[in-house]
Parts: C-alpha cells; structure tokens; sequence
C-alpha cells in the first residue's frame, strides 16, 4: 500500500489517497482502484503492466493516446456528452504532463480516471449483448480513419499461424514433461489447423484487411452505466491493427459461453444462440457500413476462430509450464483449454444457423 502510494504520487492527480484496493479479475496486468478525498476529487485507475509481456511500453502507450485522442474528437463531432465516461483518460507524470507512464526501476505504471457509476461483468444478458455489439462496432468505425499508424503491441497477437506454430514448439520441448498425458488434446488441436488459419490465407490474397480493432473484447473489458448502455470499452493495451474477425469472436467466446472460460464442468459450456443472434443484430447496426463482403460472411468462422486460438494459447502454455497467463492451480490452463474446446464444438454445431441468421439480417 505504502509502495503504491509513492507510485501514485508521480502523477498529476487531484485530491488525497484514501485507499487503494485490488480492482477486477485480469490475466495479465495488476489493477487498483485508488479513492480519494475530498468527494469531489476523481477516483482513479492505477495498473502495473506486464512489461514481459507488453515490451515496448513507450509504444504501447502511444497507441493507447492516439486510439483515445481520435475516439474523444469523434464523440466531440458527434456532439456526445458526458465525453469522460465514453473513453478513457490518462494521467500524465506531474515532472513531465506528456509522459502518461512510469516506471520505478522494476515496473511500469499508469494511471488513468476512474469512471463512476458504471460496471462490468462476466456474464450478459442478450439485450446487453446488442448493446455491446453495437458498442464494438462503433468502436471499430470511429477508428477507421485514425491517421496514426499503431504498432502492434504483441506482434502476431491474433495471428492464427503463429500461435500454431508456438504450440509446436512447445509439443516439441514439452518443457513441462505434460504432453504424454494430454497427446490426446494436442492432436484434436492440430487436425483443425490449416481451417482455422483461413484469415491468414485470405489476407494474403488481398481479400481480408487489417484494421484497427481492439484484441481482447472480453465480456469483462467493457463499462456499462445503470441501464446497462456501453459507455465505453476499457484495457486497451491490444488496440492494433488486426482483422475484424478478432473484435467480433472474442466477444463470443465469452459473452455466449453458458459456462466459464475455466470451466471445470464441461455440461455448463455451450454456445448460447441467443447472445450469438443479439450481439450479431448489434455488431451489423453500427459496422455493416464499413464491413466487406467478405468480412461478414466469415462471421461465423471468427465465432469459431477464437475459442480455438484461446484453447491453442491455453494448451502451450500448459505444455510450457505456466509462464504466460496467471493460474490458480497447477491444471488450471488444462482446464481452461478443454473448456474452449468444448466451448468451440458448440460453436461448430451451430455453424449452419449462423450463416442464415447473417444472411437474413443482411437481407433486411
Ligand atoms: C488475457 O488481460 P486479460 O485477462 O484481459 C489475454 C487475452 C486472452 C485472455 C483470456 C495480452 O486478457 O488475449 O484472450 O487473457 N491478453 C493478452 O482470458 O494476452
Ligand atoms: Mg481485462
């Protein structure tokens, strides 16, 4: 705590520390609340991030002010209020206002206003899902004349041949001496493999752009307000070029599971139609003018593409031991990828319903 403050001081906020506590349930970096007093002064967001994993921070958070700049002039054009909850805004250092991280010898640090009155979840209603499909689709729209170039923040993040190919090394080195018992797992994987790189081949032959998306539209990464309205989407750390398909099937993968992405009781996860068809109806309102042909009718594949690249990622770093995504117990990433595989089989049956679900609402 007393580290954390001297962390907090560096930035440029108002009021006095009240407290700080642990805040929501990421893989990847540390979040803090920090409440302040007076009432008056603004609550903030404090996060440790994950420089092992995010290593070029000064890009990182280059990315994060150019995607929040062009979103506020947007919402400013569009005449929007209350601009502070609908994008994020970060705190610059009170030695330098322009420098919107820190880093304290070991980490690096950042810090941006908390947004009151809202919440996240991680589980959603289906009218909640239009809303967050719309929510991704605006998002997606207001950056696709971003003139800034972004970086990719973890190069090849989405892409679904590389991933393939980390998961063969690591069945190669089986770090973690795990494979013998889990072959079954490695070859269900692989048998779909060349299907599920069809984004890879399609943007070779020209016929699949890249575009700004935001690369970890989890349930959990968006803040709604009392009545469940998106206010705005948060954890922008991916926001990179990518494929559509990324913002769209990520979103599924969680907000459509019946159960949890770690679920141990493979009887909860299915894919739920019903948020399928309302985060669909949703997505096409607000993208459908700037999405390709193409680009929609290989919704149905992006909904299955992302339990499976989940499941891919999950896998090796079990094979490997654990180094990549935090863990509660020693099987968990076991657990975890068996439930996006069960996850992408519901996905999978449910194919052919998808595609004449996309096609009526485009028919519209
Ligand atoms: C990570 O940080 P968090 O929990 O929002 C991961 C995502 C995965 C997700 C799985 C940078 O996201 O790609 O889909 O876990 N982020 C990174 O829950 O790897
Ligand atoms: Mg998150």
């Amino acid at each position: 705590m007393e580290k954390l403050q001297t962390i907090v001081a560096q930035f440029a906020t108002e009021g006095d520390v009240k407290e700080i506590k642990p805040l929501g349930n990421g893989l990847i970096n540390d979040t803090y609340i920090v409440r302040t007093e007076p009432a008056d002064a603004p609550d903030y967001v404090l996060q440790r991030i994950n420089h092992h994993i995010f290593t070029d921070v000064e890009g990182l958070q280059r990315n994060i002010k150019a995607v929040t700049s062009h979103i506020r002039r947007k919402l400013e054009a569009e005449g929007a209020d209350d601009i502070d909850r609908k994008v994020l805004t970060f705190i610059g250092l009170r030695s330098n206002g322009e420098q919107t991280y820190f880093f304290d010898g070991e980490s690096y640090w950042r810090m941006m206003l908390f947004i009151p009155d809202a919440e996240t979840f991680e589980a959603v209603t289906p009218e909640y899902s239009r809303y967050a499909g719309e929510a991704f689709g605006h998002f997606q729209a207001m950056l696709v004349d971003i003139p800034d170039e972004l970086t990719e923040t973890i190069p090849d993040f989405h892409n679904m041949e590389f991933r393939l190919q980390q998961l063969r090394e690591a069945i190669d080195v089986d770090a973690a001496g795990r494979l013998s018992s889990v072959k079954d797992i490695a070859d269900d994987l692989l048998r779909r493999a060349d299907r599920m790189c069809l984004a890879e081949q399609l943007h070779r032959e020209g016929r699949l752009p890249k575009r700004i998306c935001h690369c970890d539209t989890k349930v959990n990464n968006m803040m709604f307000d009392k009545d469940g309205r998106v206010l705005c989407v948060i954890d922008l750390d991916t926001v990179m070029p990518s494929y559509v398909f990324s913002d769209y099937g990520d979103f599924l993968r969680t907000g459509a599971n019946t159960g949890a992405e770690d679920d141990p009781d493979l009887s909860r996860v299915e894919f739920n139609m019903e948020i399928f068809r309302a985060f669909t109806e949703g997505y096409l309102r607000s993208a459908s003018g700037f999405l390709t042909k193409e680009e929609i009718e290989n919704l149905p594949y992006a909904a299955e593409l992302f339990p499976y690249m989940q499941a891919v990622r999950f896998f090796a770093d079990y094979l490997n031991g654990d180094t990549y995504y935090k863990t509660a117990y020693p099987e968990h990433n076991l657990v975890r990828t068996r439930a996006q595989i069960k996850l992408l089989e519901s996905v999978e049956a449910h194919e052919a319903e998808m595609q004449e679900f996309i096609r009526q609402q485009m028919a519209r």
